[in-house]
């Protein structure tokens, strides 16, 4: 295997882009002190106190300590970002919290330990106590690496050397895994900082022993004292809600909950990555060709059917009732950049930029306080009204709300957002990758010379992008600059001097090789048209439809805009695409303007006989990501064609 890429420290990146700065700082200045005080009001702060009884208030969930976990990750990245000594002892004093619950052979669960301590490790399919452990591990050490404080570390280290002895093929050791996946993501992430292979080789058990006949989780369900958590309804006896159907390495399709999916996804690329597992990485390859080739949505969702959050058949992709869990597409960011980092192809960050862009950007509001769920394609609000009062869809909703009992997706917007530096470029020996077109200036070391890289531009508004190099001496190296997907064409000079790309690009990458000076400057310009995208035919609810695409940003038409009745629309199938500024939320957006018809009834009759009237109208788009901030509306990604 070649050489696998790593993402650079957080610390050299400094984002300062029109477009992100804005929502980074409200994600620092607002949503991370928000969510803390989510986390104080709902209790599940204070659940790990250990001291609530039965009868009492606040009675503690089993994956409450995932949340405040996320919310820790979050603010040790923001605390890189930005030094905030007030943000840093609020944190030291949930890590107090933390190391107080801590059992004393190293178990730690706030739910467990106050309201079934009898019944650890007795269900793990249902019970989130290995999905909690994960997500305090990648706190711990997003922590430590920010602050370089050991406290928390040191506690999680304890855990986890409690669950090498607790798990494993040893006599005497649970031949389980979790439930809920993520702690195979931790684990290496723990091994990375510690250099202590048992948690690689945990993580790797955990990915080989999934599936494996008899499947654990009906073992478990079958033995005494296990714990029901009123969610038996997702098992079907093919396990594959928790994908335990086949033994993981038979796998090759995404299957289950999406959440859980893609968190497994990118923990089997980790292992595969850090023991160079080749027969591993196929497998994920496979899985990821069958996400992206059958079931994802043009937004970068993943997970459309909302019974049980999962991913269901290929091409199913309905609009309207789509699921796509804001957290899902968080997953399959690490998936795609785990993926990337092993192939070093930029089909991996196109889809990253894609779930980044549409998904993820707009699942939080402006004010930072306001989250979405499920990221549906299209909505009606109606609709969502009857669903959310007769079926029980709590999470998905018209417009973003301000928390969930369910939380997990508002900490995991906060920390993906809180190192977004982490994504835009990518480093190893003498390459360096840049992958995301976000202004910036990053630092690297190409052996004993420093490169200064600082790139400008109005990116995914515009299609130029400059870079200036700064060098401690000239420096032999290559920097690939990613052609992104969706671009027709682009132009590249070093120096004022045209650049031929077609001859230098591989695996969807420019690539330039040589001697770089100081004051280097490179200037790359994607040509950024209004494009139609159109589904294969395996999607039946988007025939006879397409979505408008500029750039990464996938639009949308709502209400506000257009008038009620969406579905009465149809575009002109010649109609030109104007793009126009437009003020929205205080920001400068590119809104498309086209032409179309809308039907009107003649009257009141709820079917007529052989034709309908028509009329002309004209028609705006705005970005995907910005829809639901103007009041309840209805919203359409995929328009009718006449
Ligand atoms: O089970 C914990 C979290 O709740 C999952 O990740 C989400 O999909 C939601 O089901
Ligand atoms: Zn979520």
């Amino acid at each position: 295997m070649s050489k696998i890429l790593r993402q650079i420290d957080l610390q050299n990146v400094e984002i300062e882009d029109k477009f992100w700065s804005g929502r980074l700082e409200t994600n620092i200045n607002v949503t991370i002190p928000f969510e803390y005080k989510q986390c104080k009001r709902t209790g599940r702060l204070d659940a790990l106190k250990l001291d609530w009884k039965e009868g009492g208030k606040n009675k503690p969930h089993i994956y409450w300590d995932s949340d405040t976990a996320k919310w820790i990750e979050a603010a040790a990245y923001s605390l890189v970002v930005k030094k905030d000594c007030s943000l840093e002892r609020k944190v030291d004093g949930v890590i107090d919290l933390i190391a107080s619950a801590q059992q004393s052979d190293g178990y730690l669960n706030s739910y467990f330990t106050t309201v079934a301590p009898q019944k650890r490790f007795k269900n793990l399919r249902d019970g989130h106590e290995l999905y909690c452990a994960g997500h305090l591990i990648e706190a711990a050490v997003a922590y430590y690496n920010a602050t370089g404080k050991d406290k928390f570390l040191n506690v999680m280290c304890r855990y986890a050397d409690y669950l090498t002895e607790v798990f494993g093929s040893g006599r005497g050791q649970m031949k389980g895994y979790p439930g809920h996946q993520v702690i195979e993501m931790a684990l290496v992430k723990l091994y990375k900082v510690t250099a202590n292979g048992k948690y690689l080789q945990l993580a790797k058990f955990f990915v080989d022993q999934r599936g494996n006949s008899p499947v654990w989780f009906e073992q478990e369900r079958l033995g005494g004292n296990f714990e029901r958590f009123n969610s038996d309804k997702h098992y079907v006896e093919d396990f594959s809600y928790n994908q335990a159907h086949k033994p993981v390495r038979q796998q090759d399709k995404a299957d289950g909950h999406a959440v859980r999916a893609c968190y497994m996804y990118s923990g089997m690329a980790d292992v595969a990555a850090e023991t160079n597992d080749r027969d591993l990485i196929r497998v994920c390859r496979k899985i990821w060709d069958s996400i992206t080739i059958a079931r994802m949505y043009v937004t970068g969702g993943v997970g459309s059917a909302y019974y049980s959050e999962r991913f269901s058949f290929d091409g199913d992709l309905p609009n309207e009732t789509a699921y796509s869990e804001t957290c899902a597409s968080i997953a399959l960011i690490f998936f795609a950049q785990r993926m990337f980092n092993i192939d070093k192809d930029s089909r991996y960050i196109d889809v990253l930029e894609k779930a980044l862009y549409n998904t993820v950007c707009g699942s939080v509001s402006f004010d930072g306080m306001h989250f979405f769920y499920a990221n549906p394609l299209e909505e009606y609000p109606p609709a969502r009204e009857y669903r959310g009062k007769y079926e029980n869809e709590n999470h998905v909703q018209s417009v973003r709300q301000e928390w969930y009992d369910t939380a997990c997706c508002p900490p995991n917007i906060a920390r993906l957002l809180a190192s977004l530096g982490n994504y835009v470029y990518a480093h190893s020996g003498k390459d360096i990758y840049v992958n995301l077109y976000i202004g910036s200036k990053a630092d690297f070391e190409i052996g004993s010379t420093h490169i200064s890289l600082h790139q400008k531009t109005n990116y995914p508004y515009e299609g130029k992008v400059v870079f200036n190099a700064k060098v401690s001496e000239p420096v032999k190296s290559t920097i690939a600059f990613r052609l992104p997907e969706w671009c027709p064409r682009a132009t590249m000079k070093i120096n004022a001097k045209s650049v031929n790309i077609k001859e230098c690009t591989t695996k969807g990458y420019i690539r330039v090789s040589r001697l770089w000076q100081n004051n280097d400057k490179v200037e790359l310009v994607f040509d950024m048209p209004v494009r139609k995208v159109y589904a294969n035919s395996i999607v039946r609810q988007d025939a006879g439809r397409f979505a408008i695409q500029r750039g990464p940003l996938i639009y949308c038409i709502e209400s506000v805009d257009n008038g009620k009745f969406l579905s009465n629309i149809a575009v002109d199938k010649n109609t030109k695409f104007t793009v126009a500024n437009k003020r929205i939320l205080g920001q400068a957006i590119s809104v498309i303007n086209f032409s179309g018809k809308r039907r009107i009834d003649s009257g009141k009759k709820l079917y007529v006989y052989d034709s309908i009237k028509e009329k002309k109208v004209c028609l705006r788009a705005i970005p995907f990501y910005l829809r639901a901030n103007r009041g309840l509306a209805e919203m359409m990604v995929w328009l009718r064609e006449c």
